[in-house]
């Protein structure tokens, strides 16, 4: 293969890089370069991969070597990793995938909970036109835009995080242009969170609340609270701060869930195939069991 090169995806966030057979080890040279593109760009593609050679296991160990900065798994971690979660899909036709149908607001995966995940990674399986995308948005370069008023009103401010739209503020349901959907579980996980935080590996200072999860910050009425959310979602999710990515088949994307969020526009049940494997690392206990979704309903607004 030619050198390993990364070519920027948007002025964001992300970038595509070549030159790398991901369907084996990387050497020492090769994981110095892509840890740099990660860290710098919060986003990895990698085209034209054969979901059977990138296998779980092999998809698990990018994630994880992306994750931990001074630690190379082995292959036992590596499939250890990935048994974890052998039937973790996102999909319109598997039986018992996630997100199986309807629109998703901006979020960063299991924020609600205290162990959230760090990194996630999709690889397209089987997508057919036209295909719904993934849209990201960088937290980092967000916090980097505000003002400086806006940064002072946050720097210390504490969120509160809830797992899905059926619990979040009515008004911002109310305002959102799309089918959302719930996923039922034997409870409300929850979690708050500072709304300003720092990135473990790039030491960067990001926005840590979402569309999708935040429910208020502390301390203020509910109009004063949903103000503010607004204020702070307005850079986050300005178009010039997010990546709209369409799938291809033997498209793999790696992403740091610090660093960005994500969202899609409506999927169908009845519509074209749209299935995506997935990793999402660390994978704690507690994230596993909260995460188990009997069924997902579409929410109601009443107007
Ligand atoms: O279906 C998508 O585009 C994104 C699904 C998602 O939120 C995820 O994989 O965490
Ligand atoms: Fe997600």
């Amino acid at each position: 293969m030619s050198a390993p090169e990364a070519r920027p995806l948007h002025p964001a966030l992300g970038a595509e890089v070549t030159g790398l057979d991901v369907s084996r080890r990387l050497d020492d040279d090769e994981i110095r370069f892509l840890r740099g593109v990660f860290d710098e760009h919060g986003l990895v593609l990698f085209r034209d991969v054969d979901p059977d050679a990138c296998d779980r296991a092999r998809q698990a160990y990018l994630c994880e070597l992306l994750r931990v900065a001074d630690h190379v798994p082995s292959e036992e971690e590596a499939h250890a990793l990935a048994e974890q979660q052998p039937g973790f899909w996102i999909s319109n036709k598997m039986e018992g995938a996630a997100g199986p149908f309807g629109s998703l607001m901006f979020h960063a995966d299991s924020m609600w909970s205290p162990y959230p995940f760090e990194i996630l990674s999709l690889i397209a399986v089987d997508v057919q036109p036209p295909v719904t995308p993934t849209l990201f948005a960088s937290a980092t370069r967000a916090w980097t835009k505000l003002p400086d008023d806006l940064k002072a009103k946050v720097r210390d401010a504490v969120a509160l995080n809830v797992s899905g739209p059926e619990y979040l503020p009515k008004r911002r349901v109310e305002a959102y242009e799309g089918r959302l959907s719930q996923g039922s579980r034997d409870y409300v996980p929850s979690f708050e969170w500072p709304v300003v935080r720092t990135h473990p590996r790039t030491g960067q200072e990001l926005l840590y609340l979402c569309q999708a999860n935040t429910h208020s910050i502390n301390g203020l009425d509910p109009d004063a609270s949903e103000d503010l959310i607004e204020q702070l979602f307005a850079v986050l999710y300005a178009p010039e701060n997010v990546l709209t990515y369409e799938w291809r088949d033997g498209d793999l994307i790696v992403w740091d869930n610090w660093s960005l969020h994500h969202a899609r526009p409506d999927v169908e049940l009845e519509g074209p195939a749209r299935t995506l494997r997935k990793i999402g690392l660390p994978m704690e206990q507690s994230i596993r069991e909260a995460s188990l979704i009997a069924e997902y309903h579409t929410v109601e607004v009443d107007s």
